[in-house]
């Protein structure tokens, strides 16, 4: 079906149906590492390329601008419905385009402009939508950063309750795009009641692992929780916004839309709602399952092949690889791996002495692989050929090379 439709797009538009075709043959030979990405099903990929594109629906299921609505009314509440199913909470906002659009309607929902929020920077492994200078979110408020404990690299909740004490937030953000380590929610909850401020956690990265529960819920303790619902939950590329309180909910949903959005993608949620669907199947259990597995597999060769791991280690999906062991920058081994098609992102570690174009590290996740099917002995394997390719890149890269198209022709996708 996916080659069908690939084929039809090509015959319609040689250009167009060319790169994606190319784009298709590079995800099946990759072998992808990149933590925020996943490889959705034919039936969310599909559900996205239906006449739903066609639609306007501004507002919400029962109460829409337009006519005609009452069909994407089902799909949207099916969303809606599987949405709260699968993370336990009373209501969901499955309409924000993207997680950064989500995190703007959220801090609309609980802040002001000018009002202090403290958001963990992008250094420390926070999101540009969390308060960077260069986001709407650090121009609009009065961001106060917090970082990582120097020694352990994993958050101080002691210094973020010191931090909150001096800077009173209205609103304290926990979440994050290279952290490697649970977060601990009730501590955020504790030092944001210290203070009188909302919680808002960005479950982007984890939302899979939180779905299945491979790592606590931040439903019982946030005030408001944002997603994107295409990295380990493994869905259409889009974000949504969870909590349980209802006047909340109303000031969420006035946030998207009108506040931020206009016309929700009603191809796109009921691709959001194939992957609900989907993630309330015991297999999407055993998958989580299984990424944590590999990733716990994957950082223990890392280790063995002379890697440091920011914070020694991983408890979840992914890892910062410290590069510098090898003299060489995360710019470097990104594009060494490139060359063996293996993918990653170069991604600076806390301190970072380089650029954020150069960075000495590389993020490693295992959502996307796991999908493939890979296990512990791939994950080994893989582990192995990072380390080749660190210590030796001219005299390993055929090798390396080899054995990735034999892993990847194993393990096929969308075979
Ligand atoms: N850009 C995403 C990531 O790679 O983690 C975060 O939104």
């Amino acid at each position: 079906m996916i080659q069908e439709t690939m084929d039809y797009i090509e015959k319609m538009d040689p250009e167009v149906g060319a790169s994606i075709k190319e784009e298709f043959a590079r995800e099946r030979r990759n072998i992808e590492l990149i933590a925020s990405e996943n490889i959705v099903s034919e039936a969310v990929m599909l559900a996205m390329g239906t006449c739903l594109t066609n639609k306007y629906a501004e507002g919400y299921p029962g109460h829409r601008y337009y006519g005609g609505c009452y069909a994407v009314d089902v799909t949207e509440e099916i969303a809606r419905k599987r949405a709260c199913e699968l993370f336990g909470c009373n209501h969901a906002n499955v309409q924000p385009h993207s997680g950064a659009s989500a995190n703007l309607a959220a801090f609309m929902s609980v802040v002001n402009p000018g009002d202090t929020v403290m958001g963990m920077s992008l250094p420390a492994g926070g999101h540009l939508s969390h308060g960077s200078p260069v986001n709407i979110s650090g121009k609009y408020f009065n961001i106060v950063p917090y970082g990582l404990n120097d020694e352990t690299e994993t958050i101080d909740y002691n210094a973020l309750y010191d931090l909150a004490q001096q800077c009173k937030p209205k609103l304290i953000v926990a979440g994050g795009s290279a952290y490697p380590r649970v977060l601990d929610f009730k501590k955020f909850r504790e030092v944001a009641d210290s203070v009188g401020a909302k919680l808002m956690v960005d479950m982007a990265h984890i939302a899979g692992l939180v779905a299945a529960g491979e790592h606590p819920s931040p439903i019982p303790y946030a005030d408001i929780v944002t997603t994107t619902t295409h990295k380990t939950l493994r869905g259409p590329r889009g974000g949504m916004i969870l909590c349980n309180d209802d006047d909340m909910f109303k000031k969420i949903n006035s946030a998207v839309f009108p506040g931020s959005q206009g016309g929700p993608l009603e191809h796109i949620i009921a691709a959001k709602a194939v992957c609900f669907g989907e993630a309330l199947k015991p297999e999407f259990k055993a998958y989580q399952h299984q990424i944590v597995l590999n990733a716990a597999a994957l950082a223990d060769e890392l280790l063995k092949q002379g890697f440091r791991l920011v914070s020694g280690g991983t408890d979840n999906h992914l890892m910062l690889v410290d590069v510098r062991n090898f003299k060489i920058t995360g710019k470097e081994m990104e594009h060494r791996l490139d060359e063996v098609y293996i993918t990653v992102n170069k991604n600076a570690i806390p301190n970072d002495p380089e650029k954020p174009f150069v960075t000495s590290g590389i993020r490693v996740g295992t959502p996307a692989a796991t999908t493939r099917g890979f296990k512990e002995p791939e994950m080994v394997k893989i582990g192995q050929m990072m380390g080749m390719v660190a210590k030796d890149f001219d005299g390993t890269a055929d090798e390396v090379r080899k054995e990735v198209n034999e892993l990847c022709a194993r393990f096929p996708i969308y075979a």
